[in-house]
């Protein structure tokens, strides 16, 4: 079985609301039981999480005295403006320069105790900075503004990595940076070596991007810092379980991730509403480890010579292959 850097989004291991059920399909967990549930699951060696909601200055030492008494490192750590009001019209691109700054202050904070957890990577996802209505924000400034705050909060610890995770909408009808074009535009502008993009798989998915030419182009600059992990049907944000709805892009990306040497983590963002939250993380890891057993029982050269020859029939000949059949 493939060895795998697996890490775990500790933010929905507890309650999982919708607009609907707003008090969740299960009750709630305090932070260190999430860890310790987390850890629970055999394959998941890191955790990912946001300041100051889950984490804040009260309890971040002791987390990561627990992290670290779980043999748990922290891969993920991030700045969680979506969440408050304040920012509902844009974090890095609000027009009130005093938001702007308050939304930079908090990032640069989050930096700080991000260094404490020896956390691998810091997510700036646009979310707030982004519009509902046409007419509805200034396209030339929200750049610029956006393009700005990344460069300070880079700058502000180069030690520290950050990455951009694209989201086309939800929680806004449109979000600033909706394609892995868009960010490699941005990535590649801002051009400091502590900036990469983290693909969310899901986010990709919406946006009808094909996941190996994403990791294509993101890796041909070295971006590739960090990936997430889901399913959806390419409608919405689902957060399923990999590999149940859209396997052959899945497996296509894992031998693309081998083919660049990614050695990075494989972050699982999940969403379970009605599910057992370990059994969706452990039925995740044991899909993606699926996975590269499925891609292993084919040759990698005859794949690589098909992508020569384009030979379709080969390639769907192969891919019955990978599935046992003759
Ligand atoms: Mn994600």
């Amino acid at each position: 079985m493939r060895d795998l850097k697996v890490s775990c989004g500790i933010w929905f291991l507890g309650a999982t609301s919708d607009r609907f059920v707003k008090q969740g399909y299960r009750p709630d967990l305090s932070i260190p039981d999430r860890f310790m549930l987390a850890a629970s699951v055999e394959g998941v060696g890191g955790l990912e999480m946001h300041y100051p909601t889950e984490v804040t200055d009260a309890n971040y030492r002791d987390l990561k005295s627990l992290a670290n008494d779980l043999g748990m490192e922290i891969v993920q750590f991030c700045p969680h403006l979506w969440v408050d009001p304040k920012f509902k019209f844009g974090q890095f691109t609000n027009s009130d320069p005093k938001l702007r700054q308050q939304a930079l202050d908090l990032a640069k904070r989050t930096t700080d105790i991000a260094q404490h957890m020896e956390a691998h990577v810091m997510v700036y996802w646009p979310a707030q900075d982004g519009y509902d209505y046409p007419f509805q924000i200034d396209h030339r400034k929200a750049l610029d503004w956006l393009v700005e705050n990344l460069a300070a909060w880079c700058d502000y610890n180069p030690q520290q990595k950050v990455v951009v995770e694209y989201k086309a909408w939800e929680p806004r009808s449109r979000i600033l940076l909706p394609t892995i074009g868009h960010c490699m535009t941005i990535v590649n502008e801002i051009n400091r070596p502590n900036f990469g993009v983290n693909i969310d798989m899901g986010h990709a998915f919406i946006m009808k991007e094909n996941l190996a030419e994403s990791i294509a182009l993101c890796s041909r600059y070295g971006k590739l810092f960090h990936t997430h992990w889901n399913d959806n049907w390419k409608l919405f944000d689902d957060d399923l379980i990999v590999g149940t709805v859209n396997l052959w892009e899945t497996l296509e990306a894992l031998f693309w991730l081998d083919e660049w040497g990614y050695d990075g983590w494989f972050g699982l963002d999940l969403f379970p509403y009605r599910e057992d939250p370990a059994q969706v993380v452990n039925e995740t890891i044991r899909n993606l480890k699926f996975g590269y057993e499925l891609l292993d029982r084919v040759p990698r050269d005859e794949l690589r010579a098909c992508m020569h020859s384009y030979d379709a029939i080969r390639i769907s000949q192969l891919m019955r292959q990978m599935l046992g059949g003759s």
